[in-house]
């Protein structure tokens, strides 16, 4: 009568022995202590008994239940030390291993770019002056010599905002009436530095986006001769002693009279090349005379003052020192293109 109770103890504990894991182990549970458990069962048999084998039944399965119960319980322990132990061999940390090492982070090519334009016009005694990126169509373009439906506009197609006559500025120079209108009637000498943003096609050469530096100087007495001075010390400071800069008559509505500025192919040294289109020269700013129009508007009397002006693109610039050959790169975020400017 009890020999079947014995064997399910012994059923159950090799059961119990065998379960490695959670899952397993309350399998178990339910085979055997569960509400139809095998040890649940059997304590209900208790009842279909004659009454005089009722008691040693009872003794003895109650027996198993509890030491079965006692017995999963040590399991379950036993089976926690055991992941515990394992997670404690896993996660050890060897602190005799040397450290990662943190890698400093580095300028954009831009910045540095810039930061170098700052520093050379710094030395001929020009500050910064920073401008805004939204800018009004008034300040981008009429009160530069461009009044509604000037042709000259389309050059510089641009993003327009919701607010009417609020857009992103297509060049740096509306920050000329700016810091006119901030200095006037004092003598001004200012790099304007930012982003620019233009409505074109993207090409190897040009972005929808780009930085560009102004230079504007205003004073009396100041000539030609003093901006052809300023930008050929600025190109031989920038890109090496001996460069040649040639002036080619150009037009802008701000400046009068207005010149490209083109420097020597820096990849040929002007003999003609890829680089150059077999010109020998590559163009390196816009520049000119502030108009006397726009003199007026930033607050000066044109018969009194003069003043020049020049734009460039400092992503340009950096193309002509680095040999990049493709503009789009400076903004597309490839680690394996800007860890290459340390
Ligand atoms: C201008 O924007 C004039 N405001 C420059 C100027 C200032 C002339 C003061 C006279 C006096 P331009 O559109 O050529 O001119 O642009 C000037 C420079 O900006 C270019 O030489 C080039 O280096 C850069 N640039 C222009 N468009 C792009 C573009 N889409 N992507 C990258 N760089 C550009």
């Amino acid at each position: 009568m009890l020999e079947p109770l014995n064997q399910l103890e012994e059923e159950a504990r090799a059961a119990l022995e065998a379960a490695a894991d959670p899952g397993a182990l309350a399998a178990w549970r339910t085979t055997y202590l569960g509400r139809r458990g095998k040890v649940t069962e059997a304590v209900k048999a208790l009842a279909t008994l004659p009454a005089a084998e009722r008691p040693a039944y009872g003794r003895r399965v109650n027996e198993i239940k509890e030491a079965l119960e006692a017995a999963y319980e040590a399991r379950a322990e036993a089976l926690r030390q055991a992941s515990l132990a394992q997670a404690w061999v896993a996660d050890q940390v060897d602190v005799t291993l040397p450290g990662r090492p943190i890698r400093p982070g580095r300028l954009h090519p831009s910045t540095q770019t810039l930061r170098e334009i700052y520093r050379i016009f710094a030395e001929m005694g020009f500050q910064v002056y920073r401008s805004r990126d939204v800018e009004t169509d008034e300040m981008n373009f009429t009160l530069l010599n461009m009044p509604p439906h000037h042709p000259a506009r389309d050059m510089w197609d641009t993003f327009y905002t919701t607010r009417p006559g609020v857009i992103l500025r297509t060049h740096t120079s509306p920050g000329q009436i700016r810091a006119m209108r901030d200095y006037c009637p004092e003598p001004i000498r200012v790099i304007l530095p930012g982003m620019c943003y233009r409505y074109e096609q993207i090409t190897a050469r040009s972005e929808i986006m780009f930085n560009q530096v102004e230079g504007l100087a205003v004073g009396r007495n100041i000539t030609m001769a003093n901006l052809k001075g300023t930008i050929v010390d600025f190109a031989r400071r920038m890109f090496g002693e001996g460069r040649r800069v040639r002036f080619r008559a150009s037009h802008f509505p701000f400046t009068e009279p207005s010149a490209e500025v083109d420097m020597d192919c820096i990849l040929c040294g002007g003999k003609g090349c890829r680089v150059c289109k077999y010109t020998g020269w590559l163009e390196i700013m816009g520049s000119g005379m502030v108009h006397p129009v726009v003199l007026k508007n930033g607050g000066y009397d044109p018969d009194v003052y003069s003043g020049f002006a020049f734009g460039m693109g400092p992503e340009r610039i950096a193309m002509l020192k680095h040999g990049i050959e493709d503009i789009r790169y400076f903004w597309a975020n490839d680690l394996r293109f800007l860890q290459q400017f340390g």
